[in-house]
């Protein structure tokens, strides 16, 4: 039977979940969709982020979407402007300019009953049947609340929100944070700095990882010519994948391998007992999202780097004070603190069925019933929403497997089998426990705080293997949705 309603549908998100949604809709025959982004450029995450040092820290063929694999990365972990640049060719590429709207933040999105009225921030108003919230994890940086902060005279620069108006050669620079950004800007700032002091609350382990290595030319030009062969490594690469899976999600032998392979990382790179004994984590390596670098040991033991564990206590007009008293003397502060990432959608009024505010919703911490559908919210469904697994699968694989599952829904509401379709909150709840069952013998699980954790405690990742999340995502189950 072919299409009898042509479907209007609002994308939230030019990154790289919006675009995989954007070009399954097409695939299957939906162009009456817009793409609302809130920056003024695609590539998410890739384009908010610009920090000096930015690299991607997983491997280029597992860094992209399986229907556009690029042949010729340069590298083996790609630049970060390299994976902007990807993101936005293929948006060329597919087509998908057009439907774009840059610099359109929305600020509210409102069940009508039937279908949403989606609204920017310049008051521009979208009828939609179908909303498709694409919006991101690590989108809102966390801005700490350290006394002071706002009255140092220097800069102050939050790496998720880089300024290039901010000069770090010859300055004396401190960086607070050492998750996978901190690392990196610490690697790429000490060489440039006249001083630069890395403020540590908690050590985090370090995988000693070869982040340089360039791809040769050759295999790009051969590459180029052989697209079977460059889908194929794309599908080794999602094959080998699996182990990683495998690793973080259950106890084995290869998850200790990793683990000592992450001791030894520290051990071999720091020789000095209390540089190490500092630098030492409280928690079994992978329990936080893991750090790689070949260059932040060696940065840190540099003659113009200090490490400093010490508590903050507050910022000066010309510095940082700690909790023994020291005031360390600044002209830049980088702030490499994270995100607030459990905001998604938000600050947005989302508003679904009957009223209830997303925030209502999800006042116990967010929740959507295989990541994608949240009970309240009629014809709404969320890429990359709670309990994706962002810390065990490819992300794009991700984001395309959910954009297909959405694209099967639309499929039959554009037959005329429903006009709302709405996740029951039995069948979010029985998904809930499926998680938090399985989050047992995960590694995220042996004791550790991190942006992986919900201020409840429960942690926001998928603990299951890819084929079981392509299964759980392969063909909607209406027995979970009220059809109306
Ligand atoms: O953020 P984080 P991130 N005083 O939350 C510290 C992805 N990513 O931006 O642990 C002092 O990991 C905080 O300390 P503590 C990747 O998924 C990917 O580094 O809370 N310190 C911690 O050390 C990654 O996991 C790539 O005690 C304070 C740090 O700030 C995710 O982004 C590259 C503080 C925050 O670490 C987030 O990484 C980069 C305070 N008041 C990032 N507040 C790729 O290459 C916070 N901290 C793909």
């Amino acid at each position: 039977m072919g299409a009898v309603r042509r479907p209007r549908i609002v994308i939230i998100g030019a990154g790289v979940s919006g675009i995989a949604s954007a070009v399954t809709l097409r695939r299957n025959g939906f162009d009456d969709f817009v793409i609302l982004e809130k920056g003024s450029d695609v590539g998410g995450v890739w384009h908010w982020n610009r920090y000096p040092g930015l690299t991607c820290d997983v491997p280029s063929q597992l860094y992209q979407f399986g229907f556009a694999p690029k042949p010729d990365w340069s590298q083996v972990f790609a630049p970060g402007p390299e994976i902007q640049r990807y993101l936005a060719d293929v948006v060329d590429r597919q087509g998908l300019r057009a439907h774009v709207r840059v610099n359109a933040e929305v600020v509210a999105a409102t069940f009508t009953g039937s279908g949403w009225i989606v609204e920017t921030g310049d008051g521009t108003r979208y009828e939609a049947d179908f909303v498709i919230a694409a919006t991101g994890v690590l989108h809102h940086p966390a801005v700490p609340n350290l006394p002071g902060l706002s009255e140092f005279t220097g800069d102050v620069v939050h790496t998720a929100r880089w300024d290039d108006a901010v000069v770090t050669k010859d300055k004396r620079i401190a960086v607070i944070g050492t998750g996978s950004t901190g690392v990196q800007v610490v690697s790429a700032l000490q060489r440039e700095a006249t001083h630069l002091t890395h403020f540590v609350r908690s050590p985090q382990w370090v995988i000693w990882a070869p982040m340089r290595i360039p791809q040769p030319k050759v295999v790009g030009a051969v590459l180029n010519q052989l697209p079977q062969l460059n889908r194929a490594l794309y599908q080794a690469g999602m094959q080998g994948a699996r182990l990683f899976t495998d690793v973080v999600t259950q106890p084995s032998w290869r998850r200790r391998v990793v683990q000592n392979y992450a001791k030894l990382s520290l051990r071999a790179q720091v020789l000095e007992p209390e540089l190490r004994q500092q630098l030492t984590p409280d928690y079994e390596p992978l329990c936080k999202r893991q750090v790689l670098s070949g260059t932040y040991y060696r940065a840190l033991r540099a003659r113009n780097t200090e490490l400093v564990t010490e508590a903050i206590t507050e910022v000066t007009p010309t510095g940082i004070r700690t909790a023994d008293g020291r005031h360390h003397a600044l002209d830049v502060i980088v702030l490499a603190t994270g995100f607030r990432a459990h905001d998604y959608m938000r600050p947005m009024n989302l508003v679904g069925r009957d009223g209830l505010s997303i925030d209502d919703a999800w006042a116990k911490g967010p929740r959507a019933y295989r990541m994608t559908a949240i009970p309240g919210f009629p014809n709404l469904f969320t890429v990359l929403g709670p309990h994706s697994p962002t810390g065990s699968i490819p992300l794009h694989h991700a984001a395309e497997v959910t954009a297909r599952y959405i694209t099967r829904w639309i499929q039959r509401w554009s037959t005329g089998e429903f006009d709302t379709v709405e996740v029951t909150a039995d069948a979010t709840d029985r998904f809930e426990s499926e998680v938090a069952d399985a989050m047992g013998p995960t590694v995220w699980n042996t004791g550790c705080n991190s942006w992986y954790f919900t201020e409840g405690g429960s942690i926001d990742l998928l603990p299951f293997d890819r084929a079981t999340m392509e299964s759980m995502l392969a063909e909607p189950d209406p027995a979970d949705f009220t059809l109306r």
